[in-house]
């Protein structure tokens, strides 16, 4: 078995901070310093990220041949959606190539799958062939996998988290990042769903405790997570490096 995350990981534990929020959300959810991109990369590489996660636009004028691509590891996320409509069924498209994001630097792809969707087929099909992709160029494919729609009563249910856990190791994802499902026991049922697919905690809005988050980390990672792809708790936080320390301590330690 080829391990595709061997430059993502230390000791098959990882940390990545994710930016692909100005796409996804608004850049209403990017307030004061981190607007900047280059705020952004400095606390993934002075944190000691195991990799940032950024849209094709930002990697090629922020990354891509720059002193960052050589500190920190690039996961490229390919496909996005705008929060803007609301009329129905989500299907995120992909907006850029296997190809062209291992030209980028990229040592995975990312791409979101919203699980329950009336068009989830459609992202199944494209995973399935991102997941070829990714690995005949020799990078990491991982499936961001969120249940969503009017057929999903509760995404953070045992059930849905551990369906969408699932469908990561069904599609063939090395790595598959989903929300958190209420408690360690939980979360255990999501692992073991994954089967040798990895798992990473999506974090989610910042919470005002940080404490509330940290023992979210603490929890998952009992559970036998491979650690977290987080955002907003990190870099809203007023003292980015100091929370990456903790969250550093809980996973690697
Ligand atoms: P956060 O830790 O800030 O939640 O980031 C994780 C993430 O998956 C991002 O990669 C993505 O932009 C965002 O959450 C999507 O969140 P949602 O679809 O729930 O609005």
């Amino acid at each position: 078995m080829i391990d595709y995350l061997k430059n993502l990981m230390t000791n098959d534990r990882a940390m990545y901070l994710a930016y692909d929020h100005g796409f996804e959300h608004g850049p209403e959810d990017l307030p004061g310093e981190s607007i900047k991109p280059e705020y952004i990369l400095d606390i993934a590489a002075q944190g000691g990220y195991n990799a940032v996660i950024l849209q094709k636009g930002l990697a090629e004028k922020y990354y891509t041949g720059s002193a960052y691509q050589k500190q920190i590891p690039l996961i490229l996320k390919i496909n996005g959606k705008a929060d803007i409509w609301k009329g129905g069924d989500l299907y995120s498209r992909q907006n850029c190539s296997v190809a062209y994001a291992k030209k980028l630097g990229a040592s995975a792809v990312g791409y979101t799958i919203f699980l329950g969707s009336a068009h989830d087929g459609e992202m199944f099909q494209d995973f399935g062939r991102i997941v070829e992709e990714a690995h005949s160029l020799k990078i990491g494919a991982i499936a961001w996998v969120y249940p969503r729609g009017e057929f999903v009563k509760d995404d953070d249910s045992l059930e849905m988290t551990a369906y969408a856990a699932r469908i990561g190791l069904e599609l063939g994802a090395d790595m598959v990042k989903i929300k958190y499902s209420g408690s360690t026991e939980n979360f255990r049922e999501a692992v073991r769903a994954a089967g040798r697919t990895k798992v990473v905690l999506s974090g989610g809005p910042r919470l005002e405790q940080e404490t509330q988050f940290l023992d979210v980390i603490q929890n998952v990672m009992q559970a036998g997570a491979s650690g977290v792809a987080v955002g907003r708790n990190v870099w809203q936080h007023p003292k980015p490096l100091e929370i990456t320390a903790k969250i550093k301590k809980i996973i690697f330690s």
